[in-house]
């Protein structure tokens, strides 16, 4: 199914389902390479969900800001590459939503455990505001908080379980948003985790 949650916001209802375990063997081959780890804040707090990226770039975090970067700062090489089932996946989920020709450049592979969050937040390290994030839930699922143009805007609250995909582009892409602590639980492909995909065009 395709819903519609505002102007340019589209959930796609089990779009990964079907390429869930061949997803999930490409993240474990990056998750070798690129290790998920818990960036710090400029604030200096470690962030709750474990993170990492494939691609050409990759979003980073640390005391100096947040910002992308095309190497893993951890070991100095390039992150692993972005497979083409993921850059697939994510065009043929921007297009499905009325957003032809998405090429991302940047995959954040975000895991959470029972009681990882994400706060209220805007995506606003990427230059061109015209390209859609595209996010793929797979694994436990997860509250998302879906806010508006200011971060006092009240919230709606969507459900995202194991293969939706969400496209938030046009005058969604810089709403508020972010995730309530995942609950306790274990899915039959990935135990107690959720993993979510992000794919953004940075450049
Ligand atoms: C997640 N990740 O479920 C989410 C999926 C992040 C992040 O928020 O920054 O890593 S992306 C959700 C998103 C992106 C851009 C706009 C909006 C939502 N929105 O308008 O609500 O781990
Ligand atoms: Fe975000």
């Amino acid at each position: 199914g395709r819903e519609a949650l505002a102007p340019g916001a589209v959930v796609l209802r089990g779009f990964a389902r079907a390429s869930a375990v061949l997803l999930l063997a490409e993240i474990e081959r990056i998750a070798a390479r690129a290790p998920f780890r818990h960036m710090l804040t400029p604030g200096g707090q470690q962030m709750s969900a474990a993170m990492t990226n494939c691609g050409p770039l990759g979003w980073v975090s640390d005391r100096r800001g947040y910002r992308y970067e095309p190497a893993d700062p951890q070991n100095g090489h390039p992150w692993p590459s972005m497979p083409e089932s993921f850059r697939r996946l994510a065009h043929d989920a921007a297009a499905a939503a009325g957003f032809p020709g998405f090429a991302p450049d940047a995959c954040l592979i975000n895991r959470y455990e029972p009681g990882t969050r994400m706060s209220l937040h805007q995506d606003r390290d990427e230059p061109d505001l015209t390209a859609p994030i595209v996010s793929v839930s797979l694994g436990l699922p997860a509250t998302f908080l879906f806010g508006g143009l200011n971060r006092g805007d009240a919230s709606d609250r969507i459900a995202l379980v194991h293969g939706d995909v969400v496209v938030w582009g046009g005058p969604s892409r810089l709403r508020f948003h972010g995730i309530l602590p995942v609950q306790e639980g274990t899915h039959s492909l990935l135990g107690r985790q959720r993993i979510n995909l992000t794919f953004r065009k940075a450049t």
